[in-house]
């Protein structure tokens, strides 16, 4: 039997790669760790309290949270302000980013991009939801405050990024851009374990993930594209919690779309804490995601916090063959996001 790897034991034996790493990226991804596991104790236990549900607030884009949601929003919190190597946190439940102040003299020189819960939609009905997280250097200097230049850097800035998957089993799969690699949680030790190893994704796969309730809202190109993946018989799997639907794409392979549709003209999804690590993510896998605009989604330069963008990611010969549609069929007049 070969012997087991724990996530902790990974990520410092990984802190070798990097020459002149001092710990703190590894200090941070083991927070996050720790957040996971006590975010994945709530969701395991959620039917069993009273914490389902709507919590009656909005977030910073007028979408109902739900009590799950603002749980792993303050666990992911205090766990990072713990070990101060972060000096700001950005969420999709935070209209603004939030400073850490500085534990003891430390100068923290990351920040944090996380979606606590993705598909949250999912949660009262026993679907598998995740967290998503992004990690940048800070750009500003690292003896004052954090400012917004920091949190607003290109994907292809990050520094580490990956997601947690409280599904039927909890994963955690992250990257510091040398390769994929994936975790599982082992509830009888409670430790992230290393279960898939430098994932690739297949260039190409018998799925397509998009909301085909939304078809007639489509532009011409994506329906085209639609009927194609119809013609050729693939599966149509579209969970409503994109880390799910990404996490199976990564290993059997295929494409998940969400284009721009009348009510969301620039794409729903959130360019910076959800856009921007799951396309590290699958590019470090092998895989593509590019925008409807066919612009790389790492290299979109974002202007605010909670911008939305629209998204085609997956296996590298589905999103080329997705992109010869996109030539073929657009029409120019579109004010396409
Ligand atoms: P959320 O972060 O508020 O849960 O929203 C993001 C989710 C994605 O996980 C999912 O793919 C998408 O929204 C589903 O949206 P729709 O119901 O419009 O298809
Ligand atoms: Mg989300």
């Amino acid at each position: 039997m070969s012997r087991i790897v724990t996530l902790d034991e990974f990520i410092i034996h990984r802190q070798k790669d990097f020459p002149y790493a001092s710990g703190e990226l590894t200090g941070l991804l083991r927070d996050i760790g720790v957040a996971a596991k006590i975010v994945n104790r709530e969701v395991n236990k959620a039917g069993l309290v009273n914490i389902l549900g709507v919590e009656g607030s909005s977030n910073s884009s007028g979408e109902e949270v739900q009590k799950l949601d603002m749980y792993a929003n303050d666990k992911l919190i205090d766990c990072l302000k713990n070990s101060g190597e972060c000096c700001g946190i950005a969420s999709e439940e935070l209209e603004n980013f939030i400073e850490i102040p500085s534990v003891g003299s430390k100068n923290a020189k990351y920040v944090v991009l996380f979606d606590p819960l993705d598909g949250s939609s999912n949660i009262d009905v026993n679907v598998s939801v995740g967290t998503i997280f992004a990690i940048y250097r800070r750009k500003s200097d690292p003896s004052g405050p954090c400012d917004i230049g920091d949190f607003l850097q290109n994907g292809t800035d990050l520094v580490a990024a990956g997601y947690v998957i409280y599904g039927t089993s909890t994963i955690m799969v992250y990257s510091t851009g040398r390769g994929v690699n994936g975790f599982t949680l082992d509830p009888s030790i409670g430790e992230f374990c290393l279960s898939h190893r430098d994932i690739k994704i297949p260039d190409r796969g018998g799925y397509y993930s998009v909301n085909q309730g939304y078809y007639l809202k489509f532009d011409v190109d994506m329906r085209r594209y639609i009927d194609h993946c119809s013609d050729l018989n693939l599966r149509l799997r579209y969970i409503g919690s994109m880390v799910s639907d990404i996490h199976r794409i990564l290993f059997q392979g295929g494409i998940f779309l969400y284009p721009n549709t009348r009510k969301y003209p620039q794409g729903k999804l959130r360019l910076l804490y959800e856009c921007n690590p799951l396309a590290f993510i699958v590019e470090q896998a092998g895989g593509s995601a590019i925008n409807t605009r066919l612009e790389r989604i790492m290299e979109l330069a974002p202007k605010e916090l909670h911008e939305r963008s629209t998204i085609v990611i997956g296996s590298p010969g589905m999103v080329e063959e997705m992109t010869n549609f996109i030539q073929r069929y657009s029409i120019p007049s579109v004010n396409k996001a």
